[in-house]
């Protein structure tokens, strides 16, 4: 599926979604993210969370839609925590971390690199000044625990997409607050069909240099104009090919700390709710004014979807696929049927609406969502033409064979149980490893991990 309507059918978009790691656990550590704050020390089942995302991706490539898996990163990384000085074997830095910081513990624990839609900003390579894919790994420096992802990050993309003739890869910005950036999460690829070209909406949070200061005062900005203009810059684009909007400062402190968490775009259309965007108008005319083709903006009220039901449903934390008779798929977390007003919202006013959705399909994604990460968290949507596709390395692609095979390795390797105190155990360390290495092999991707280096 996932064609272009304006006739350019050889480019698709890969959805490359994050398997969850072995280390999965509710550690409480995003400040702003409402699931992620309210689970805090839940006992947690990566088995369980695996096997829902390799069901997702299952069940979309069985639908023809293209998919792929991105692997999760080396957890416990107690090479972090022997750059804060703890010493000794990995049972004793494991155990002194556990006995005097635990939440040092916790963090360098996360299997937070599932949600891949934080990994990278894309930009392909129809809109690129080279013609080629080009990659930023995203700093994730608002917290610890993903400020340790980019380098494993970078090192799993220049594997995958190694082939210079047709891809590029920036370094992650300076991890300093100022070129704060969460990647894709902020990003939107609005266009004709996907083949064709691209307009650019950059969210961000606050400004570092200069702005007029309007800002959330609860939660944090994670996004900065200035990162945004940087990995625009980086990727080659125009002034004309780009749209720079804040957030909406309200949303943000309702825990909405990513724009996906309030909006998705796909194709020319533009599904948000009235409180994404400070200056709802403006964004809207000069998308307007620099897209080749009419935008199908999508807009749910206020008064028909709360900030409070936007956020605990993660109604627009959904995925929108393009099929090939040129509708669309909003591919929406269980969470959302549970919500009578963002159901009846789905109903009536999605599907019953003048736009291209014309099915709704639901995915249960539990074990993620409450650390915040729905369905449109777990992917990196990576739109690529046949040449660039047949130009992947290792065994990435979603289908009945990789499958099975994955599930296997999870049922092989991981624990259906988890606790923040079963963190210092040496043996989940251990288990871990020996499960990546076996990653490595199974999907041919050379040795991404530091332990392999
Ligand atoms: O960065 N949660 C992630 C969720 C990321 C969701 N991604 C997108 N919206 N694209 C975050 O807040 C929680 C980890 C914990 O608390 O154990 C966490 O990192």
């Amino acid at each position: 599926m996932s064609s272009s309507p304006s006739g350019i059918t050889d480019h698709r978009e890969v959805n490359f979604d994050g398997l969850v790691g072995p280390t999965h656990n509710y550690a409480g550590l995003a400040h702003g993210n409402v699931a992620s704050m309210r689970h805090d020390g839940l006992a947690s089942n990566p088995r369980e969370a695996a096997l829902q995302g390799l069901d997702k991706m299952k069940s979309l490539a069985d639908l023809g839609y293209a998919q792929g898996v991105l692997l999760p990163q080396q957890r416990p990384d107690i090479g972090a925590l022997r750059e804060l000085g703890f010493s000794g074997s990995n049972a004793e830095v494991l155990k002194a971390a556990s006995e005097q910081a635990p939440q040092l513990l916790r963090a360098v624990c996360s299997a937070s690199s599932m949600w891949t839609a934080n990994a990278a900003t894309v930009t392909p390579s129809r809109d690129t000044s080279d013609a080629r894919v080009h990659f930023t790994p995203a700093n994730l420096q608002s917290s610890f625990h993903r400020y340790l992802e980019p380098a494993t990050t970078g090192r799993i993309l220049t594997s995958i997409f190694r082939d210079e003739t047709y891809f590029a890869h920036h370094p992650a910005l300076p991890a300093t607050p100022a070129f704060s950036d969460e990647g894709a999460a902020n990003h939107t690829r609005l266009c004709d069909g996907h083949g064709g070209p691209g307009v650019h909406l950059y969210v961000y949070g606050r400004q570092a240099f200069g702005g007029d200061g309007v800002e959330p005062q609860r939660y944090p900005a994670r996004q900065t104009l200035e990162a945004s203009q940087a990995v625009a810059r980086q990727h080659g684009l125009s002034a004309d090919q780009v749209v720079f909007a804040q957030q909406h400062p309200e949303a943000i402190d309702a825990g909405v700390f990513h724009n996906d968490v309030i909006a998705v775009g796909n194709g020319p259309v533009l599904f948000y709710h009235e409180l994404a965007f400070r200056d709802e108008e403006a964004v809207l005319d000069e998308i307007r004014a620099k897209l080749s083709t009419p935008l199908i903006p999508i807009r749910v009220p206020l008064e028909a979807v709360s900030l409070e039901d936007a956020v605990s449903s993660y109604l627009f934390n959904s995925q929108l696929l393009s099929n090939d008779d040129g509708s669309m798929t909003l591919v929406v977390p269980g969470e959302c049927q549970e919500n009578e007003a963002v159901w009846n919202a789905l109903q009536n006013a999605i599907l019953a609406g003048p736009n291209p959705i014309g099915e709704v399909l639901v995915k249960d994604v539990k074990q993620s969502m409450r650390n915040g990460g729905g369905p449109a968290c777990l992917r990196l949507r990576v739109v690529l033409s046949e040449a660039e596709r047949t130009a992947l390395s290792g065994r990435v692609i979603m289908n009945d064979g990789l499958h099975g095979e994955l599930g296997e390795w999870v049922k092989r390797h991981y624990r259906d149980h988890l606790t923040p105190a079963d963190l210092a155990d040496p043996k989940l360390a251990e288990e871990t490893l020996t499960a990546l290495d076996e990653l490595t092999r199974l999907l041919k991707v050379g040795n991404v991990y530091a332990f392999q280096q």
